[in-house]
């Protein structure tokens, strides 16, 4: 019976913070789990080090499941998302492990292939809407079938999800929170105007998708819903905050909008209320915050029975490890809607080589045996860490908003 003998936290930043654990068995097999926490990196790093990796030293690694509850149910405080966060990691490094041991890709091991690939969705940012459209036919020339289109909001100095000009979206980039401004009145304003635009530009062929980033009461996402309606979004994602999850009642008595929700979630309990109550359409819960594949594919099999699909988080901040662990899980589970996919920078795919791939709007996990990525710790040790926070947001009036 093969023996977990080490687990380390590796730290690395190139072009943005990541980490990565990576554990090792005594026959010398390794496998990798992400660990990132977009802004609290060291709390997760810490609580791996400290308080998970003596207690994995000496399991058997093929163990998936008991060492899951031994780590949720033995840690006495449940969820959380640095707790959830470091067991997320320690799950994809021992599916990663049992697929090398077995040969065979994890979604292999998960039941196969459900599909030829994974739709996913590019990001279309831009200051004002013509700019974003030419970005998002440029993103559709690439050959994406589905697009996230957001705009700057005529009034404000800067927006969620819009670039520095010259610059890649990167939110979390200051050495202390960057500060923005908020004006629900100016943004309910301009999507309606920027979806007429682009259903305009871009024809019906496409998926447009939106993402309100929490920032509306549900009686305001109503509205947005309903005013986008004749535009047919793919979706409007996290309308509003999900702590309440019966919120969403109000938003679905106005609009047949589609809804998406669930990127700051980190157990099924966070979503349980909603996907019963058919108050939402897609689940955007993700392998790396939501407690690994074992708890993601526990959430999409109850999303499954309410007609809910996934549409999982996949931002720059999640790395290679946690897109190529998504990208299994997605392409293996009935019930796959669609993944995000931000493309990493050239330095982080170096550091993180992978085998999954694009092509034509839809990515495969390829077929190396376990995740099929590695980190090549020589090269992620030329990136040191560097504390990044993501933006804190404020009304005009200087009232702290949700960002
Ligand atoms: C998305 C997200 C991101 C997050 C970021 C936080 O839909 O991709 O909202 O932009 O803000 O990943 O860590
Ligand atoms: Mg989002």
């Amino acid at each position: 019976m093969p023996r977990i003998v080490s687990a380390r936290v590796i730290v690395t930043s190139p072009g943005r913070n990541f980490l990565t654990l990576k554990i090792t068995c005594d026959d010398g097999t390794t496998g990798v789990g992400d660990a990132t926490l977009n802004g609290r990196e060291m709390a997760v790093a810490s609580y791996l080090s400290e308080h998970v990796v003596p207690c994995l030293i000496g399991r058997d690694p093929h163990r998936i499941e008991d060492i899951w509850q031994y780590l949720y149910k033995g840690a006495y405080w449940r969820r959380g998302p640095v707790t959830m966060t470091a067991i997320a990691a320690v799950d994809m490094a021992l599916w990663d492990i049992k697929g090398k041991v077995a040969g065979l890709p994890v979604y292999q091991l998960l039941g196969g292939a459900s599909r030829d690939g994974c739709m996913v969705y590019a990001h279309a940012n831009g200051t004002t809407v013509a700019d974003t459209i030419a970005v998002a036919k440029a993103e559709i020339a690439k050959g994406y079938k589905a697009v996230r289109l957001q705009c700057g909001v005529p009034g404000l100095a800067s927006t969620y999800g819009v670039a520095k000009p010259g610059q890649r979206y990167e939110p979390a980039d200051a050495d202390l929170p960057a500060e923005s401004r908020w004006s629900t009145e100016r943004y309910l304003r301009i999507v309606p105007e920027l979806f007429a635009a682009a259903r305009e530009a871009l024809g019906w062929d496409v998926h447009l998708l939106h993402d309100v980033h929490h920032r509306l009461t549900p009686i305001e996402a109503g509205r947005l819903g309903k005013d986008l309606e004749p535009y047919r979004p793919f979706w409007i994602e996290d309308p509003t905050p999900a702590e309440n999850q019966e919120a969403f009642r109000l938003i679905r008595q106005h609009t047949t909008t589609p809804i998406a929700v669930g990127e700051v979630f980190n157990s099924i309990w966070d979503a349980k209320h909603l996907i019963e109550h058919q108050l939402i359409d897609y689940i955007r819960a993700t392998v790396v915050h939501a407690g690994g594949i074992t708890h993601l594919r526990r959430i999409a099999a109850l999303a499954d029975l309410y007609q809910v699909r996934t549409g999982c988080h996949g931002a720059t901040d999640l790395s290679p490890v946690a897109m190529a662990a998504a990208l299994h899980v997605g392409l293996s589970i009935p019930n796959f809607g669609v993944q995000e996919h931000m493309p990493h920078t050239a330095e982080t795919d170096a550091v993180f080589p992978h085998a999954y791939t694009y092509t034509d709007g839809m990515m495969h996990p390829g077929d190396a045996p376990g995740l099929g990525v590695e980190i090549d710790e020589t090269l992620a040790a030329d990136y040191p860490y560097a504390r990044a926070y993501l933006p804190v947001n404020r009304l005009e009036d200087g009232t702290l908003f949700h960002w």
